[in-house]
């Protein structure tokens, strides 16, 4: 009888997996987030979590990450390797059970300190559920094992093949394209920045990280190591490359044995940004949350202490706040949670408010410790901290004045926009473009109806170096604020933006197709990436693309966007054709610009996504900063707006 049971049971189990998985291949974005390049993506990091779980627990320092010839996916780790025996409950071998049942991952074995885990944290079966075909291999106790899957459905039993004496866990996947139906093409980039930052948060271990598909000119694969023994302040030194710092040191604490592991580094520059990154098990909280919450009052009120006890704000006229501590900061946080609740609109903002007080209480006492030993730059950060709070108050003045003609007047837009006369900003587009005489053009090519024009004179402010207060003074930023009826700032929150007032969905970036316009467009870009981000995170801005050629001959006409394009445009009309290149987009007539870059049944938009935050942070303070011979390299190797891509 008791047996019966039992057996009833198992086939419920079992017919619980078999469902779990349909149900990932019926609703895959309820897991993976979307079907798109970034879910496919996660796939591969849901792999590498789980040995990233395997070295966090002791058991394994090198992880090997291989994009194959043939697009598939191969992780590989030095771990104990999954467990091949007999699972009791479920009567297959435990490979199988953590291969093919959702939400199995690690937690058949209690002792290790699970802390990493995806997105969702959904584990490698919902890989497997997604993949057309998987093969995992474990090598464990002088015996190699293997399972091979379909679409998640076991193809045999888990059988020996071999022996050796490797220990360790295998996993190669094949995207299922019937899912990804965009695209199974993985990204260089995206996996490298991921490795990287991966590398950066757990220290000590090794990453080799191996492109198969393509050959580098010396005939070997593209391949790149990453390894940090120093986590964090590695990190700090890695994301401030292309800024000048003003302290000696990179400051930094790690209590990773504590209740709530905690690791936390900082540096001040002389920029007037601030650049925080937040991580909880691994996962960029681009939101922010309780982490966040605790590290600002841990340095807020151990910088205050310190600044009060110094007698340096003696005769301030003005008052210090909370943000005035954070100008020219670039911090990292990241904080280890059993059980992390997430929040937020993309469930990426920390919820667990047991995390506040050690997280301040762990930053504070950092800071506390390095005032004391290093006076020296106790009082450049507090002198930082006086000038900032200067700045604001001045910025204030100047931020009110914009937005008092934005928010009252009604009719105070900008007397160089030409606006449509839809209302509705969901059908409305500006074009922000370079120079009088193109947006003259642009004016007459439009369709008036939904198609604002707003010009920009020549080269506007690169906010990477600027001043907040001189940002707001800007004669075309404050024009791009009131056509755009966006402000900034609240009470609570300098930084807050009511998107919800924005009067046109899209926003595009119209330049000349050289390099001149290249740069005016990276700048209108970074000023959009440091004070209106969520205008880019909701995908509201777009780079225009005019084409660089004309061909011509008899009444035959085509443009072309690449020299390919117009090699094989003049072909086609016999050769000789007569070919002009547009060397701005003052050389088109209205009716040129608009059949080629501004009438939607035509023209092609580069959609501006942030791929990585911290990679587009590189990218703006290398291009917009100080420092000429990393931008000259990168400028040279990659196109002005690669990172942001589109
Ligand atoms: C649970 C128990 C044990 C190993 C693992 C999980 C494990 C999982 C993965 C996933 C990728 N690589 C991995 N490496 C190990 C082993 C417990 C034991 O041997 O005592």
């Amino acid at each position: 009888m008791s047996e019966e049971v039992n057996k009833n049971s198992y086939s419920a189990d079992s017919i619980q997996a078999l469902e779990g998985m349909e149900h990932v291949r019926m609703r895959p974005s309820m897991y993976i987030g979307d079907i798109g390049v970034r879910g496919l993506h996660h796939l591969v990091y849901e792999v590498v979590d789980n040995s990233i779980d395997e070295a966090m627990a002791g058991h394994c320092d090198k992880i090997s990450v291989t994009i194959n010839e043939d697009n598939s996916v191969t992780v590989l780790d030095n771990g104990r390797g999954i467990p091949i025996d007999m699972h009791k409950k479920e009567g297959v071998s435990a490979l199988e059970v953590v291969m093919t049942k959702i939400g199995a991952g690690g937690k058949f074995d209690k002792d290790s300190y699970k802390v990493s885990g995806g997105l969702h944290g959904v584990g490698v079966s919902v890989v497997n559920a997604l993949s057309k075909h998987l093969r995992a291999t474990v090598y464990r106790e002088g015996k190699i094992y293997e399972q091979e899957y379909e679409r998640g459905k076991p193809l045999a039993p888990v059988h020996e093949i071999g022996t050796t004496d490797k220990r360790g866990t295998e996993v190669t996947f094949y995207p299922d394209e019937t899912i990804f139906t965009q695209t199974v093409e993985f990204s260089y980039d995206t996996l490298s920045a991921r490795m990287r930052e991966l590398s950066f948060l757990n220290k000590g271990i090794t990453v080799i990280y191996t492109d198969k598909r393509e050959l580098d000119k010396d005939g070997n694969f593209i391949q790149e190591i990453f390894h940090s023994d120093e986590g964090l302040k590695e990190y700090i030194r890695y994301l401030d490359g292309n800024r000048e710092p003003i302290i000696a040191h990179v400051i930094s604490m790690d209590n990773e044995k504590g209740e709530i592991p905690v690791e936390v580094a900082l540096i001040y520059n002389t920029s007037y940004t601030e650049n925080i990154f937040s991580y909880v098990n691994n996962i960029n909280t681009h939101e922010g949350g309780t982490h966040l919450q605790g590290f600002r009052t841990g340095l807020t009120r151990s910088l205050k202490k310190y600044a009060d006890a110094s007698g340096m704000l003696d005769k301030l006229k003005f008052d210090i706040s909370g943000d005035d501590f954070r100008e020219g900061l670039t911090a990292i946080i990241s904080v280890k949670v059993q059980e992390p609740q997430f929040e937020g609109q993309t469930k990426t903002k920390l919820g667990n408010r047991e995390v506040v007080s050690p997280v301040s209480q762990a930053v504070g006492d950092m800071i506390e410790a390095y005032l004391e030993e290093n006076p020296n730059d106790a009082r450049i950060i507090v002198q930082k901290v006086i000038l900032a709070a200067q700045a604001r108050h001045a910025a204030k003045k100047a931020r009110e004045m914009v937005q008092r003609k934005t928010v009252m007047g009604g009719g105070g837009l900008p007397g160089k926009l030409s606006d449509c006369s839809e209302q509705d900003p969901a059908k409305c587009e500006v074009y922000l473009v370079e120079g009088d005489s193109a947006g003259g053009t642009a004016k007459q090519g439009r369709d008036r109806s939904f198609q604002a024009i707003l010009p920009l004179r020549g080269k506007i402010l690169n906010v990477e170096k600027a001043m907040q207060h001189k940002v707001f003074e800007n004669e075309e930023i404050k024009n791009i604020f009131t056509a755009l009826g966006v402000t900034v700032g609240t009470a609570e929150d300098s930084k807050a933006l009511n998107i919800e007032k924005l009067r046109y969905h899209k926003v595009i970036i119209m330049c000349d197709a050289d390099v001149d316009g290249s740069h005016i467009a990276t700048l209108i870009l970074t000023f959009f990436f440091r004070f209106m981000r969520e205008l880019i995170e909701n995908g509201h801005i777009y780079i225009a693309a005019p084409p660089l050629y004309l061909v011509k001959k008899g009444n035959k006409k085509e443009y072309a966007w690449s020299d390919d394009d117009r090699d094989a445009a003049n072909a086609r009309m016999g050769g000789s054709a007569n070919i002009q290149r547009y060397k701005g987009l003052g050389e088109m007539n209205a009716e040129q610009l608009w059949e080629t870059t501004m009438d939607p049944e035509y023209r092609t938009l580069r959609q501006v996504t942030i791929d990585s935050l911290v990679e587009a942070d590189r990218v703006f303070s290398m291009l917009m900063g100080d420092e000429v011979p990393p931008r000259r390299e990168f400028i040279e190797k990659n196109a002005a707006y690669a990172k942001i891509d589109a």
